[in-house]
């Protein structure tokens, strides 16, 4: 089998460890590929590439920037010609359903087009200031922060990868890139579309490995001015720390257990459908999954009786069969869904439907879970606290609104939260009192590239995404200038 490598300064080349990791398919087991599989020796190689061709060539952070808008969007292009290819590969190396994977290769070709777009756009401003000194003017510009360490969880393979590369590309950075090493796919073939759109070497550099043996000398090398990550809140609180030795810049996407709010006034069949979207949608190991339905009492029954007949509808399988909801990424992550159920229904909660590995038919051999409902969940449950990234959802009612915006805050994590309610005023208000970065009204998970993306509390800072997300990775110069050359007398009174 052809071995995935490295990629550094527009070279190809295995990891000096010389050893390869097995890619698997979660839907059978089955390894569909063997990567290269890095450690701090290669993560070295690639900052030292990055920083040669930051600090000394420079070629690309000085290129203009309707040029590196023009390779962008060449890369936007590439991705669009290789859409179905790349949609397969994340479906094989995720478990994800096919169709999903290709709404992942449209929004990652997007992102491109975007930040080719915002490039070209005013950045900065000019300053009226004071005289004390004579006259004086003052502007600011954005540069870019220099060498950017980017790493990506597996849950959107290639839709990460583009969330972080295309700002951190258009604002002129050098990067050393880390996927996840479970789902290292579609990022080698990203990598190939920036060798064939000519980006100068050294510009973008791939490593493949795992977190603790490649990732973490990225997190603490002095030579990395910035890194940004997007995983878990644990990982991410180990990257923060070890930033801390040349306070590099850090931008963290983490954790969540958020919180679908659930009026009696609201459409119940259109609340039910977001809430399986908040929560089922790529197989809920989605940061943002609305996994507490917060759920005003009056409805509950009927909420939670039409929930279970759809979730128990779904169907299950094999990404590329394009099924309702594919695989679990691996068998570690089945492992840890599933002991997040037991635990749950030891602790009491009520098993609505699911709460099993799901084997049927060619499922045998996968790793699947049915969607699984738990009711009448109590705020001390591991259920309602903690972060299970898998197709489970805790049900909680409430009686009021302010009880529900105590529940929904009621969490070390602010990543997202809905709300759903015919009453607009009281959308507004509970959306307001929600302490976390991403909020939807009557609708629940769908992302933009315009629009910022990142959490509040434990679920991380910085943004992904929009014109905040190219702000992540710039640096703001200001520039002052004395408009009467010459002597001003300050040392002569
Ligand atoms: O995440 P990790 P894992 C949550 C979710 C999931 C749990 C564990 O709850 O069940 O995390 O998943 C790299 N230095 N999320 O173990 O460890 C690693 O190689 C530098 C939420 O996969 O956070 C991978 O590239 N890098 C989440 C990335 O970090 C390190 C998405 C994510 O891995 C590292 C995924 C280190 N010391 C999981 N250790 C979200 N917010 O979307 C690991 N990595």
């Amino acid at each position: 089998m052809e071995v995935r490598n490295n990629y550094i300064n527009g070279q190809w080349q295995a990891s000096v460890s010389g050893a390869t990791r097995e890619v698997i398919n979660p839907s059978n087991g089955e390894v569909i590929a063997l990567v290269t599989d890095s450690v701090a020796e290669d993560s070295k190689q690639a900052i030292a590439a990055a920083k040669a061709a930051f600090y000394q060539s420079g070629a690309w952070r000085r290129m203009a920037g309707p040029k590196r808008a023009d390779l962008l969007l060449r890369i936007a292009d590439a991705i669009a010609a290789r859409a179905d290819e790349l949609a397969v590969m994340d479906t094989l190396d995720n478990g994800k359903p096919l169709r999903e994977a290709r709404c992942d290769v449209d929004d990652a070709a997007a992102c491109f087009r975007y930040y080719a777009g915002l490039i070209t756009k005013p950045q900065g401003g000019v300053y009226e200031v004071s005289d004390g000194f004579g006259p004086m003017h003052a502007y600011s510009m954005h540069e870019p922060v220099g060498v950017c360490a980017l790493i990506t969880p597996w849950n959107y393979p290639l839709l990460m990868a583009a969330w972080k590369l295309a700002p951190a590309l258009a604002a002129g950075n050098a990067v050393v890139f880390k996927p996840s090493e479970v789902t290292p796919l579609s990022a080698v073939a990203l990598f190939e579309i920036f060798h064939q759109v000519g980006l100068p070497a050294g510009t973008a550099n791939l490593v493949l490995g795992s977190g603790p043996a490649a990732g973490q000398e990225l997190a603490a090398s002095h030579d990395v001015d910035m890194i940004t990550f997007t995983g878990s809140t644990r990982t991410g609180q180990t990257i923060a720390a070890a930033a801390v030795g040349n306070l590099k810049k850090v931008g963290l996407e983490l954790g969540g257990k958020s919180p679908n709010v659930i009026f009696a006034d609201a459409d119940l069949e259109g609340a039910v459908e977001w809430a399986m979207i908040g929560v089922f949608f790529n197989q809920g190991e989605v940061c943002s999954a609305g996994s507490r339905i917060l759920i005003e009492e009056s409805i509950k029954d009927r909420f939670v009786a039409r929930l279970a007949e759809r979730a128990r509808a779904m169907s299950i399988g094999p990404g590329m069969k394009d099924p309702d909801m594919g695989a679990i990424v691996s068998a570690a992550q089945l492992e840890k869904v599933l002991g997040h159920i037991e635990r749950a229904k030891q602790q009491g909660a009520t098993l609505v439907c699911g709460g099993v590995r799901h084997t049927a038919g060619e499922c045998a051999k996968g790793y699947f879970v049915q969607p699984t409902i738990f009711d009448n969940c109590t705020r001390d449950m591991d259920i309602v606290r903690e972060e299970v990234f898998g197709p489970v959802v805790a049900i909680q009612t409430f009686t009021s609104e302010a009880e529900a915006i105590a529940m929904a805050n009621d969490t070390p994590y602010g990543l997202a939260g809905g709300v759903f309610t015919t009453d607009g005023a009281r959308a507004l208000r509970v959306v307001k009192e929600i302490r976390a970065g991403v909020t939807w009204i009557n609708c629940y998970n769908p992302t933009f590239n315009e629009a910022p993306w990142g959490g509040y509390k434990m679920s991380g800072y910085g943004r992904d995404l929009g014109v905040n997300g190219l702000l992540e990775y710039q640096q703001v110069k200001q520039v002052n200038i004395n408009l009467q050359p010459g002597p001003v007398g300050w040392y002569q009174r």
